[in-house]
């Protein structure tokens, strides 16, 4: 049997719908979502069976003009993640169209190199009537030699089956990289920072999420083969502190709850997720607080 197996980058602009597409392809929730922007910071592998081939999709954190060393590194990390992959599959928003952002993504593509293979996925087409598509499909393939163009619902599912049969046979004929029942390739304890941060960010408002981080300090497997899960958020103000724990810790308890409940599904038994919240001021430029997120710190150097 001849197999197939490869990367698969999805890029575009932060809340363009790639951990949504990247979830749909693998039909598990490996990547976190939510309605803002900027929700993933590292490169997250899930992988993605179909027929003969192993999909490895890639997904990064949104493209932007970063501004902050968190920017920085997050960019550069989708930028590389584009440049490993086999093919890139670039995202963007039906309703939104050619902005700015899809401009600055396009000139990147093009620095990134010739010869690269880059599909063009139009995303949220539930949002917009098929004229608008038809007309925004012309554009952005006058802009730049795309070799396939999908227009797809990564939330409800629309075309993406074809996205994802095409892509399965443009990989290269190889041994698979994963074993077969593997979904992600991230550690169980980022797995489960992530859950967590998530709910955080559901949870909470304004600029708080983007200036919070959450570390899994300590992971023990109990005998009744439960586990007990520690994790840190850590918080670069006071006063971000009593608004993750809200009135009475009320806030704190109901993420934890969201958390745990989420994990344990995930994991198919019991567990007791304790969270810490802890005010560290300077946390956004300590290189150890990057690589738990995954990320270089130096490509954050201004
Ligand atoms: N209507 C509609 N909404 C979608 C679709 N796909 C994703 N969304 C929503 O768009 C928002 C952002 O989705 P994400 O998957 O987190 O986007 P992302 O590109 O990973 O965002 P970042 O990680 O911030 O770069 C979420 O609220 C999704 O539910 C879609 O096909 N249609
Ligand atoms: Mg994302």
């Amino acid at each position: 049997m001849t197999t197939r197996a490869g990367f698969v980058a999805l890029i575009g602009e932060p809340n363009a719908g790639k951990s949504t597409l990247t979830n749909r392809m693998v039909g598990a929730k490996v990547s976190i979502v939510t309605h803002k922007v900027q929700t993933t910071r590292a490169r997250i592998r899930g992988v993605a069976i179909e027929g003969d081939s192993q999909i490895v999709f890639v997904d990064t954190p949104g493209l932007f003009t970063p501004r902050r060393r968190l920017d920085r590194a997050m960019v550069a990390a989708a930028w590389s993640g584009a440049a490993d992959a086999d093919i890139v599959v670039l995202l963007v928003e039906a309703h939104r169209g050619v902005t700015a952002g899809v401009e600055s993504i396009l000139e990147g593509l093009e620095d990134i190199g010739k010869g690269r293979r880059v599909a063009l996925a139009i995303n949220k087409i539930d949002r917009v009537k098929s004229d608008v598509l038809l007309a925004l499909t012309e554009d952005l393939n006058a802009r730049f030699a795309f070799e396939e163009t999908f227009m797809i619902s990564a939330e409800k599912g629309y075309g993406c089956d074809d996205l994802k049969k095409w892509l399965a046979e443009q990989l290269p004929e190889e041994p698979w990289l994963y074993p077969e029942d593997q979904i992600a390739d991230l550690p169980l304890r980022m797995i489960a920072a992530e859950m967590t941060r998530e709910k955080l960010t559901l949870r909470l408002h304004q600029e708080l999420p983007y200036q919070l981080t959450v570390e899994t300090e300590n992971w023990e497997e109990r005998k009744d083969g439960t586990a007990r899960i520690d994790q840190v958020v850590y918080v670069a103000r006071d006063g971000h502190k009593g608004i993750v724990l809200g009135n009475k810790g009320e806030s704190i308890k109901a993420i934890s709850k969201a958390a745990r409940e989420e994990l344990e599904e995930f994991l198919g038994r019991r567990v007791h997720l304790f969270l810490q919240v802890k005010v560290r001021e300077k946390w956004l430029e300590e290189a150890a607080r990057y690589s738990e997120m995954g990320l270089d710190f130096r490509d954050g150097n201004g």
